[in-house]
């Protein structure tokens, strides 16, 4: 088996029609995987598209004919071998060339494209490979996508997005720049195979508990003959081998069998991420002809969808890790950046710490996107995140005809392959929000219809499924289940009440119309949520002032400028409804940052703390959303330079695997929760305390907590008067939990000593960090640290301290960190 990767090529731009791989001036040279945005930058012809107001600036390279090319020596190959050229992906209506004729052509870049070129060269010989890209206009001309949505009518007309396989949301999204991209996206090889080889292999748990597991494993040989043998061998974390097996190739039958005391793989705060590695060879007497090497886990994972005997009329959506219950703490993914074929500076090893650092045991892979590149699932399966995962389809309807079906067809049973045996794979799901909105429409019309394209989510995805992966669960969208798609009585829910005005589903139908006045979408309207999984919900916040000044001419770090106003992909009105009655109203751009980022992670907290107190009735609840981009003002919890924002850190919090929070129950009763999704018993004592905020103690109480494991209970309940001077606390005497707060009044109105400050003291760690402690005097809110630097990791920021409280926490940096690198900043009645 030799290899021949191809990834140095040229790029030109032409007329529609008018290209060719040997015509033309000014190639530019570009690396696959790829896309012309890159080359352009580079060559110097386009501004960088995230920079300023550049974004329209790169309006016209959608409109182009590009043509990529590049040469090879072809090699040797023997009778009993094929020659191959694969391409993991193009981007997207491509013509392949050989030798300036035409071999193939591509209309999905979400499966791996293959042809066999071994008639068509000679060994030893140079040969030129070219791929024209049609402008998507050119190549969907004519056809008309089936009949769009109110709200997403515009773009889908002018893109035609929908009809085809391709990320949707490069066409500009409600946080993301229309930049759509083109190009050789994955790698592309020319690859000497075996006429005999190993086409596929499956591993699966089938049963799993700490004494005894049962696997299974399927093996697709192609061409097997009689002579050849495959060889099975499953080595457990250490190196020992557990299984191993010799058998004829031709032998298609599945290999079932048991292993003892097996490491069970967890999510990383339930335990350890052990992997086993399958090996399978397939071998010509001693020649090994062809091998696949797999990480792979034993895990069972399912979905228990049981009447709720608490709830009337209600089932559970829980997921079953082990056999153990679990409660999916996350957010959901976008692709980390426009340029998806970014793959060298994907910053998918930090993103993932930070989801592990948040507390975060779920990440969804939203179906507006791209299916992300083995690093992301390798990552996932190493630090413990489970994956629900969309397939890629979003926010519109889709056509069914038989060649969409067919492409549609070819590229689930791609990534199906491609991504089943990963442990941290929970869900496969259908699609994002189609059924839901188009339930909407339904019901704002009056006029109930099919939804175009529903055939792909009832029946060709959950077909191919049956067959290819039978034991991660299948949904058929999100959100979906019961009797309205987005009701809370069955399935998952995207709560959108709050920022987007979508009225609540208690069952069947919208309890009001929509409208987001400040009162309609307040973050305290998320205690209205009965769900049973919240699998989207958020809030939109600035990103950190430098990250803005990284990418923005200075002249627009102004909410009301027209620049500021490009980076507000949603309706910029829906923001200043949201802060208003917490912060009230923003004039600066700092004051828009501060004021969005304490609303976000006031929110946040507030919703995820009722969720969770709704647990095992709840058993979910997924942010929406976790990362950018490109640099801009959205949902994130972490902007798109990798800067945490202030709910990033109030999210860490409230995921910790105990936490105490206080519920309001009106006219001053309050309640203290206890949710414990750890393994264990929590045995503690809380203290629960009624304080000024100069710090005197109105009164304060000792209760006990005997928390057993996956439950949520109120352990005390009291009445405290809404006071703009007092602050409820509860702290753990063991260190069990983290201590919580209760205020009883916006921060606007809060009575917080205009005149004090925190103060900082800041030594030298190991490793070039900075060990900071903090204290305060008199309580103080939104105390953090700011810093020009984008690469500096804060153990801790964004808290609030009591009266007389010091914090500790650890800064690392890329390089050595200092006092001067970081800014001190607090909210004490104004901001500074
Ligand atoms: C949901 C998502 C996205 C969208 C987000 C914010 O509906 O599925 O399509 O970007 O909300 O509006």
């Amino acid at each position: 088996m030799s290899v021949v990767r191809l990834d140095r090529w040229q790029t030109l731009d032409f007329d529609p029609g008018a290209g060719s791989a040997d015509a033309g001036e000014g190639w530019m040279p570009i690396s696959a995987p790829g896309d012309v945005y890159q080359a352009l930058i580079a060559a110097g012809r386009l501004d960088h598209p995230f920079v300023d107001r550049n974004e329209a600036t790169a309006a016209w390279v959608r409109d182009r004919e590009w043509w990529w090319r590049t040469t090879f020596v072809a090699p040797e190959i023997a009778a009993d071998e094929t020659l191959e050229l694969t391409f993991d992906g193009l981007d997207t209506f491509a013509a392949v060339h050989l030798d300036g004729a035409e071999i193939g052509r591509a209309d999905n870049m979400f499966h791996a494209w293959t042809f066999p070129i071994g008639d068509r060269v000679l060994p030893g010989r140079t040969h030129t490979l070219s791929v024209r890209f049609d402008p998507t206009a050119l190549a969907l001309e004519g056809r008309t996508p089936p009949p769009a949505w109110p709200a997403f009518t515009d773009r889908i007309s002018r893109s035609k997005r929908n009809l085809m396989r391709k990320a949707q949301f490069g066409w500009g999204w409600d946080w993301g720049p229309d930049l759509p991209t083109v190009g050789v996206w994955r790698e592309a090889r020319i690859e000497v195979r075996p006429r005999a080889r190993i086409a596929d292999l499956a591993f699966t748990t089938l049963t799993a508990t700490s004494d005894r597991a049962q696997a299974r494993i399927e093996l697709d040989i192609a061409g097997a003959a009689t002579g050849l043998r495959a060889e099975i061998i499953l080595t457990d974390p250490d190196g020992h081998i557990v299984f191993h097996l010799h058998r004829d190739a031709t032998n298609a039958a599945p290999v079932q069998f048991d292993l003892d005391a097996p490491r069970l793989w967890w999510t990383h705060d339930l335990g350890d991420q052990p992997l086993y590695a399958l090996t399978v060879r397939l071998l010509d007497g001693d020649r090994v002809l062809d091998e696949t090497i797999r990480a792979v886990g034993v895990r069972t994972i399912a979905l228990d969808q049981s009447p709720d005997p608490v709830e009337p009329d209600a089932t559970f959506f829980t997921f079953v890790l082990n056999g153990l219950p679990i409660f999916a703490k996350g957010a959901c993914w976008v692709p980390s950046t426009s340029f998806v074929a970014d793959v060298e500076s994907d910053p998918y090893d930090r993103l993932i710490g930070q989801m592990v650092r948040s507390n975060m045991n779920m990440i969804r892979v939203w179906g507006g996107g791209i299916y992300e590149p083995d690093v992301f699932y390798d990552l996932c399966d190493r630090h413990g995140l489970l994956v629900w995962q969309d397939f890629m389809f979003a926010c519109a309807p889709y056509p069914d005809d038989a060649a969409f079906v067919a492409s549609v067809r070819a590229e689930v049973e791609h990534q199906v392959r491609r991504l089943r045996h990963h442990p941290s794979m929970a869900l496969w799901c259908g699609n994002n929000e189609n059924q839901a909105i188009h339930r909407i429409n339904e019901d704002v019309s009056g006029v109930a219809a099919p939804l175009p394209g529903a055939i792909l989510y009832d029946d060709i995805i959950p077909g191919l499924l049956a067959d290819l992966d039978a034991t991660v669960p299948y949904w058929p969208g999100s959100p979906w289940g019961g009797r309205n798609p987005n009701g809370m009585k069955a399935g998952d829910v995207h709560d959108w009440t709050v920022w987007h005005g979508v009225p609540p589903i208690p069952d069947d139908v919208m309890s009001e119309p929509f409208g987001y006045a400040p009162e309609k979408i307040v973050y305290q309207r998320y205690a209205e949520d009965t769900a049973r999984f919240v699998s989207e919900f958020g809030i939109q916040a600035a990103p950190a002032l430098a990250t803005l000044q990284r990418w923005m001419d200075p002249a627009d770090l102004d909410p009301e400028s027209e620049g500021f106003q490009l980076r507000i992909k949603d309706e910029a009105k829906k923001a200043l409804a949201m802060i208003e009655p917490v912060t009230g109203p923003a004039t600066t751009i700092q004051d828009y940052i501060d004021f969005t980022q304490w609303t976000q992670s006031q929110g946040l907290k507030f919703g995820i703390e009722h969720f969770r107190r709704r647990t095992p009735h709840c058993s979910g609840a997924l942010i929406w959303q976790f990362n950018d981009c490109w640099p801009c003002v959205s949902w994130s919890l972490v902007d798109y330079d990798g800067v945490e924002k202030a709910a990033f850190h109030t999210v860490r919090r409230a995921f910790a695997p105990v936490l105490a929070s206080f519920k309001e129950l009106g006219h001053g009763g309050v309640e203290l929760w206890i949710t414990n999704d750890a393994r264990g018993v929590i045995a503690d004592r809380a203290v629960i305390a009624l304080t000024t905020l100069a710090g005197e103690t109105l009164w304060s109480e000792e209760v006990p907590i005997d928390a057993p494991s996956n439950t949520s209970r109120p352990v005390w309940s009291g009445q405290v008067a809404a006071s703009a001077d007092h602050v409820l606390t509860v702290r753990s005497t063991t260190g069990a939990f983290e201590a919580n707060r209760l205020l009883t009044v916006p921060i606007k109105v809060l009575a917080l000593d205009p005149s004090a400050r925190p103060t900082m003291t800041a030594r030298p760690a190991a490793d070039g960090a900075l060990d900071v402690e903090i204290s305060v005097r008199a309580y103080l809110a939104f105390v953090h640290l700011t810093s020009d630097r984008a690469d500096l990791v804060f153990s801790d920021n964004h808290f609030d301290l009591g009266a007389g409280e010091t914090r500790s926490l650890r800064i690392t940096g890329a390089t050595p960190v200092t006092e001067a690198d970081v800014t001190l900043r607090c909210w004490n009645g104004r901001l500074g």
